[in-house]
């Protein structure tokens, strides 16, 4: 019998061994003996990716068919996290292949661990792409990502002294297996130079773009498996290169060095990830960034629309494009361009196109966030673009004009060009214009939106605005991470919940179960022992697996207000003082996220956690009863470790500021009880797993606007509330900054006379929550049955759901099943 499966794709246990061997010696050019276990992590991922191939194949070849509407998301950032477990799991194939792996010898958790994660983004958007590009292909939608190669991702933090650190992330150090470049697609961008009028040959005006740059576009593909199915869709990531042939008049006139000078500045496009949280003063290379990627992108969707055998005048039949915030929106100017001065459309033809085509997902209310370009930035880079957004805006304002007479103050406010001072180009306004959707990503946020940020347009045109509340893929956030947590939930209701999470439901059925109850507690317990022991032989710190697990993963900002949940440490801390023998419920607090690289007060809220951190963890009197850890780099995989262990959520934003939260999503799905302000998704996990099962404090939204008209002084809180004012006197005093009583002054000055985020109006209320908290964790059956029911209830927030409404509502987008022929 000679019957052998592919090396490729067979996936009984002898084929996937030696494919793992083959893979190792063909393309490692590795021998065992010499092997690294980066080889083998290497042989592996490529062992995997082989049996993902065909599907990718395809499912490309079925989006080249006619009639197939394609989803194209443009986003500067995705935050995807390890691939390997991923695939594994949505594959189908995790427990045989670690099974094969471990079987041939090797160590499957050091090779998984191995893979350098791709952190192509900040926090919250960038990791949302992610998890929207997972539910696509699990629902069998026809997509594409797009986005920037940054060969630098988010920074690697370290901890000194204290503070934060910002390390460059070398992601690509050792090769990337996940990836395919295809130069045969490369696209080429123009910067710079001026325009020309001239008159065609049927003597229409048009005009020509003479650039004094032209940078070319390679994609890099990653395959973006589905849970279940046979879909495997493509994230196509631009690497900025420098074409050779551009320069050879430099090398001609003899400026050699500076032809080289002039190729290296052209790859610096996408060096390196931009903080999306920090102001962008003159960042002129962030603006390329942004228009490097959305021309390259729209270019590659024209081509292959064309190659359709389709005409330019269906094109939005063929893709519905998709900002993510602000950062593409140079696209609706792009597109213009492309279709009036390449395709020689005429102008109202080609803006119907344009506003078909495109959907605005707004992320964030805080006003100082908005985008905007000086003009003379954009002009210097992008000549034509600006002609164009001139042209938008004037047809745009002649059309408000006619609605609202004499209404120059309203103009002012939807002009694309802010006049109000040195004039720029606002960007929202230009998505805004250029979308026939418009969308928030919470109900409270879509509402502030329509009211406040983009008030004038919604009053203009109500129709294109919609909520769609955010949502993270079960699959990466309790499978992938959770397998515990999984093995109980399938045990009990089997699988289908991975896929339709609100089948999770079910499990209310058992709450009476004692038995499921001491399971779950268990599982719980044991996932909280493995993060202990974590910590204890990465940190050196000791905590106690049985205390609450107390966690605050996000971001550092004052929004977001890690700083409150410090003045809860410390008031705990300042009880004990007060009264050694005291009975408190002991907790763990621990925290993690990046600060800005120039955001200083967030990078000195980290070195307060940690100085506290220092004092608490080491004082005899707190007997260990609280621990204090701030854990360093968190990224995708970190949040992977420490969301299943987490007992509380801390989701403590100023009410009114967060636009969603996501990681509140996840900790919940985890069977975490989260304490939270009426703020972003918190309402609306609220609703859904019932205020009884939630810690609920802080003002709303309302009450902060109406305290901030009459005057907020959160000096009188300060005064009238001992408790605080001993918080606040004790850092004040130099005691957790070994009597430097100037190092944390900016952040208590900041508080005590401006208090942006409104600490102190929130602080009892806050203090009383966690009371609350601490007492209900001493009724363990209670607190099971509340993380029971909130885990249960969480179906609303699988990305499956959000892209669902997504695809009805905006993209008018349907699953196209993918066969394989066998
Ligand atoms: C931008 C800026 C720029 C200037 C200074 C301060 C600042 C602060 C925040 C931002 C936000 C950038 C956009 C963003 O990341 N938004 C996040 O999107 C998530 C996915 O929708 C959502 O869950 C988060 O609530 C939202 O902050």
């Amino acid at each position: 019998q000679c019957e052998f499966e592919d090396d490729r794709t067979g996936l009984s246990k002898e084929t996937i061994k030696r494919a793992l061997a083959d893979n190792l010696f063909y393309i490692q050019g590795k021998v065992p003996a010499t092997a690294t276990p980066n080889d083998y992590y290497m042989a592996l991922a490529y062992t995997v990716r082989d049996r993902m191939l065909q599907r990718w194949f395809k499912t490309t070849e079925v989006y080249t068919k006619k009639g197939v509407k394609v989803v194209s998301y443009l986003s500067a950032e995705f935050l995807l996290g390890p691939h390997l477990s991923n695939n594994l799991i949505n594959l189908g194939i995790y427990d045989l292949v670690r099974q094969v792996v471990e079987e041939s010898g090797l160590d499957f958790v050091q090779l998984r661990e191995i893979e350098e994660e791709p952190g192509l983004g900040n926090g919250g958007l960038g990791r949302l792409a992610a998890c929207y590009m997972d539910s696509l292909s699990t629902l069998e939608i026809p997509a594409i990502g797009y986005g920037i190669r940054y060969e630098f991702g988010i920074f690697d933090q370290e901890i000194r002294d204290g503070w934060q650190v910002e390390i460059t992330d070398k992601w690509l150090h050792l090769g990337n297996p996940w990836e395919i470049p295809r130069l045969e697609e490369t696209i080429e961008v123009k910067f710079g130079g001026r325009t020309e009028a001239y008159y065609d040959e049927k003597c229409r005006y048009r005009v020509r773009w003479i650039p004094d740059k032209v940078v070319k576009g390679v994609p890099y593909d990653t395959p973006i498996s589905g849970y279940n199915v046979n879909t495997v869709n493509t994230l196509r990531l631009w690497k900025a290169e420098a074409p050779e042939s551009f320069e050879f008049q430099a090398f001609n006139v003899g400026d050699y060095y500076g032809a080289v000078n002039r190729k290296v500045v052209s790859e610096n496009i996408t060096k390196v990830l931009y903080p999306n949280d920090e102001l962008m003063k003159g960042k002129e290379l962030r603006l390329e960034q942004q228009y490097f990627f959305v021309s390259c992108s729209l270019q590659d969707m024209i081509r292959l629309h064309l190659q359709k055998g389709e005409s330019l005048e269906t094109f939005h039949q063929s893709f519905a494009v998709q900002l993510n915030d602000t950062h593409p929106s140079i696209g609706v100017a792009e597109l213009m361009r492309l279709l009036v001065d390449e395709y020689e459309i005429e102008w109202d033809q080609a803006w119907q196109i344009t506003q078909n085509t495109f959907g605005y997902t707004n992320h964030t209310l805080l006003p100082e966030a908005l985008e905007k370009w000086t003009l003379s930035l954009f002009k210097n880079l992008l000549p034509r673009h600006l002609q164009i957004i001139y042209e938008i805006n004037q047809r745009f304002l002649g059309q408000v004009r006619a609605k609202y007479p004499n209404d120059s103050d309203r103009l002012a406010r939807l002009s694309l060009i802010d006049e109000s001072g040195e004039k720029y180009v606002r960007m929202a306004n230009l998505a805004s214009v250029g979308s026939h959707a418009i969308n928030g990503v919470a109900a409270l946020h879509t509402e502030l939106l329509k009211r406040d940020v983009l008030g004038d347009f919604h009053e203009l045109w109500p129709e294109k605005f919609s909520n769609k509340t955010n949502g993270v893929t079960p699959r990466r956030w309790i499978v992938v991470s959770n397998p515990l947590l999984a093995n109980l939930i399938t045990r009990k209701i089997g699988v289908d919940w991975i896929s339709h999470l609100e089948d999770l439901k079910q499990l209310e059925a058992f709450i009476e179960d004692a038995e499921f109850r001491r399971e779950w507690r268990q599982t719980k317990q044991d996932i909280k022992g493995y993060l202990a022991t974590y910590i204890k032989e990465n940190h050196g710190i000791e905590v106690n697996p049985e205390s609450l697990f107390d966690v605050q993963v996000k971001r550092l900002h004052e929004y977001k207000r890690q700083h409150l949940n410090v003045l809860h440490i410390i008031t705990l801390y300042k009880r004990i003082k007060d009264n050694p023998n005291i009975e408190i419920t002991p907790r763990t607090f621990i925290f993690g996220g990046k600060a800005a690289p120039g955001y200083f007060m967030a990078k000195l809220i980290i070195k307060l956690i940690n100085s506290v951190g220092d004092v608490v963890n080491n004082d005899p009197d707190v007997r260990d009863r609280l621990k204090v850890v701030f854990l360093p780099d968190y990224n995708v995989r970190f949040g992977q470790r420490v969301y299943p262990a987490a007992d509380l959520s801390e989701q403590i934003s100023t009410a009114g500021k967060e636009a969603s939260g996501t990681g509140n999503m996840k900790f919940a799905m985890n069977g975490a009880l989260t304490i939270g302000t009426l703020d972003g998704a918190n309402i609306e996990i609220r609703e859904e797993v019932g205020e009884e099962n939630f810690f609920l404090f802080g003002l709303t939204t309302e009450q902060v606007y109406e305290l901030k008209s009459k005057g907020y002084n959160p000096w009188d809180y300060y005064h009238n509330n001992p408790q605080l004012k001993q918080v606040i006197d004790l850092i004040s005093s130099g005691f957790f900054s070994h009597g430097d009583t100037n190092l944390f002054r900016p952040l208590v000055d900041s508080l005590l006379y401006h208090d942006p985020y409104m600490l102190f109006a929130d602080y009892q209320s806050y203090i009383d929550a966690q009371d609350q908290v601490n007492q209900a964790y001493r009724d363990q059956e209670h607190w099971t049955r509340m993380s029971i029911l909130n885990a249960a209830r969480m179906g609303k927030f699988s990305s499956d759901r959000a892209i669902l409404e997504y695809c009805q509502e905006i993209w008018n987008a349907v699953p196209v099943k993918i066969e394989l022929e066998e």
